[in-house]
């Protein structure tokens, strides 16, 4: 696997380069032009200046979270397909400075969906929390407002105030749009991409829906193994592939991960590796990435990432906020290094255990 840390560039991140640096096995980042809004073409010097500012902290750009999908094409609008020219248009840029690994997301207007970024727990760090009942009370249409209110004054990522400011139109924007439109809306859009993917070694990994059921009453079409499969198999290119976001999937406990992992195999280009918490149905809690902590068995995970061969770029995800870091909630560095150390940990362990029971097989026979 290639570690990595996420970072939204200058300007954005409160984490530099140079401390990112210094965390074990991390050999680059995975990153994003944070100002683009969906539809914008990305300028090729702006993505050459953002190449070059990490290269020079000595990582590398291990791939695009995320290149935003516009809605006019997740709701099949006629302007689709001009915007679905301008996606191959920064793809193709994207291609030509050597970056080969592309994150998005097919969930419509809103992108993941919290009631809490700041949740004290009684350790005494904060966490992001998600509690149906909360989100039920909320209007949708002020649903921008809300997060905003919650975000500590940071600009979260898919809450981009441009990006969600016309939230009313968007419900019309998807009226009448079924699961079945918007699988079909995504399928044109995949295959569309597929040339300029070809032609530059481009992964699109499409990250599921987080929460991993419909929230608004709009549609969502990735919260499982078998949405996740369908995908895939509708448009079966090894460049069309999955993030597998362990977090997100297990927001609903009916989700096997490793199961999953196992189920979509080459088919994964990219991890984002963390725990959670449930607390009960529709509710849930982040927490420290450690298994002990919170309701996965993360030991199990990254033995199905490894057993099925995953060589791609893996991220540690939302962090607690802890030791009083000021930083964007979730993602401050402290905590994901703690992740990034447990993850080198385990795959160390999973790696050698391999080994040796090949081994020890081999000298039984
Ligand atoms: C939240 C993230 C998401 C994710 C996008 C991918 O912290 O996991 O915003 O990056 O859904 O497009």
């Amino acid at each position: 696997m290639k570690l990595g840390m996420r970072w939204f560039g200058r300007g954005y991140d409160t984490v530099p380069l140079k401390y990112i640096r210094q965390v074990p096995g991390v050999k680059g980042v995975i990153t994003t032009l944070y100002g683009t809004l969906p539809g914008d073409v990305w300028e090729r010097d702006a993505i050459r200046a953002l190449k070059d500012e990490v290269e020079a902290a000595g990582l590398q750009v291990l791939g695009i979270e995320s290149v935003n999908v516009h809605d006019a094409i997740k709701a099949g609008l006629p302007e689709r397909d001009m915007y679905i020219e301008r996606y191959i248009e920064t793809l193709s840029r994207l291609g030509e400075q050597g970056i080969d690994l592309v994150c998005y997301n097919f969930m419509p207007g809103f992108d993941f969906t919290r009631s809490d970024l700041h949740k004290a727990r009684e350790d005494g760090s904060f966490v992001f929390a998600y509690d149906q009942a909360l989100i039920d009370r909320i209007s949708p249409a002020n649903m921008s407002e809300y997060m905003a209110g919650i975000s500590d004054g940071y600009v979260m990522p898919g809450w981009e105030p441009e990006r969600v400011g016309a939230l009313k139109r968007l419900f019309e924007l998807y009226d009448g749009i079924d699961h079945c439109r918007l699988f079909d809306n995504l399928v044109y859009f995949l295959s569309a991409l597929m040339p300029v993917c070809r032609k530059y070694g481009i992964r699109m990994a499409i990250h599921p829906d987080d929460p991993a059921w419909p929230v608004f009453g709009l549609p969502r079409i990735a919260g499982g193994k078998e949405g996740l499969l369908r995908i895939l198999r509708a448009v079966d290119d090894e460049h069309s592939g999955v993030t597998l976001c362990t977090g997100s999937l297990a927001s609903n406990p009916g989700n096997d991960i490793p199961d999953i992992i196992r189920a979509l195999g080459k088919r994964v280009h990219f991890a984002h590796i963390r725990n959670l918490r449930h607390t009960a149905p529709g509710i849930f809690e982040e927490c420290a990435h450690l298994s002990a902590d919170g309701s996965l068995d993360m030991y199990e995970i990254v033995k199905a990432f490894h057993e099925s061969g995953f060589d791609g770029v893996v991220r540690p995800d939302h962090g607690r906020d802890i030791w009083g870091e000021k930083a964007m909630p979730g993602y401050g560095l402290f905590d994901r290094a703690l992740g990034c150390v447990y993850l080198n940990g385990l795959w160390e362990a999973v790696g050698k255990s391999a080994v040796l029971s090949k081994n020890q097989n081999n000298q039984k026979i």
